[in-house]
């Protein structure tokens, strides 16, 4: 493995769009110096065992098991459960593959045994030969909210259920004020670290979960290594999923500016897409212009390089 000469790297992302910078990262960095730490406000507990999208597409993804297809769930999966759900009349607006259930009931099993979603989370990944460390933002629960015109929805009600057609007027992390940081994202910020990375994920939904939790903002704003996003606005649009139309509800002007404002107490540095090279001197933020677009693995690898160019620049 060839790399650049870096210390330890603290990624925080969501699901799809961060995944695949978080798997860029870990082919150019020795596994022992990456930690990842994953929303978990898209977690709910469904048909009796706890679902965590987040965490498991970055697994899948860093596992080389992903179904790329989807954007979530496991490669090659069969449908069998939820054909038979569907016989005797269950719910079935949130689609479990076989493979993908393993993980969720023995998750559960081992939830409700007592370990923590940490301890859970660390092992899936070691059963699947990650070696980055794996770990969720909190072990305690922090669910986002949506806040429409049709009242309050859970995460994956507003998401998956209900296609995210309802209006947002806001969003809320429930139990974020009472939650503790995981030991991971802890040690990670009071170890040595050469850069925090946030991931092109969505920043309402993906990563202000995180940002919720009292403490968080303050510790990463104060910590030495510089910390440096991702936009995941290219062109006034989103790379993926609803994060254009609820920027528009809430709103936010679909641009680099309202991204760059969201953070702007938190970031040395955004990096920003080539197609928005023209607003890189006008964000008040230090920018680094390249490829965001994640196709082919060379752009996550690309991306993952150009990220730490930047922090190596950013240092200096
Ligand atoms: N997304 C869908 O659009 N439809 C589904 O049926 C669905 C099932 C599903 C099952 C397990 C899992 O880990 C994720 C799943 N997702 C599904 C994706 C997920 O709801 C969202 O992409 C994330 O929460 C947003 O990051």
């Amino acid at each position: 493995m060839t790399g650049p000469k870096t210390g330890n790297v603290l990624a925080l992302c969501g699901g799809v769009g961060g995944a695949k910078l978080a798997l860029g990262l870990s082919l150019i960095l020795p596994p022992e110096k990456l930690t990842v730490i994953i929303n978990t406000g898209d977690d709910f507990t469904h048909l009796g065992v706890r679902i965590c999208p987040d965490i498991d597409t970055v697994t899948y993804t860093l596992g080389g098991l992903s179904n790329t297809e989807l954007g979530w769930g496991r490669m090659g999966e069969t449908w069998e459960f939820m054909e038979n759900l569907r016989t005797l009349g269950g719910p079935t607006w949130f689609n479990l593959g076989d493979k993908d259930m393993a993980t969720h009931v023995e998750r559960t099993r081992r939830l409700m045994d007592g370990q923590s979603l940490s301890q859970v989370t660390a092992d899936f990944a070691r059963s699947h030969g990650i070696g980055p460390l794996l770990a969720p933002i909190t072990d305690d629960e922090v669910a986002t909210v949506i806040e429409t015109d049709d009242g309050d929805l859970a995460f994956q009600h507003y998401f998956v259920r209900d296609k995210c057609q309802p209006e947002v007027r806001g969003i809320r992390f429930e139990g974020a004020e009472s939650a503790m940081p995981s030991p991971a994202f802890i040690a990670a910020l009071r170890g040595d670290l050469d850069a925090i990375v946030i991931c092109p994920s969505n920043p309402y939904l993906s990563v202000d979960p995180l940002l919720a939790i009292p403490g968080v903002r303050q510790a990463l704003a104060a910590n030495a290594a510089p910390v440096i996003a991702v936009s995941p606005i290219v062109g006034g649009k989103a790379i993926k999923g609803p994060t254009a139309k609820l920027m528009a509800e809430l709103g936010l002007d679909v641009t680099q500016h309202t991204i760059a404002h969201h953070y702007r107490d938190l970031i040395d540095g955004l990096v920003l897409d080539t197609e928005d090279a023209e607003m890189a001197d006008t964000l008040g933020v230090s920018t680094y212009v390249t490829n965001t677009v994640m196709k082919t693995i060379d752009d996550r690898t690309g991306l993952a390089r150009a990220v730490l160019d930047f922090a190596t620049a950013l240092r200096r």
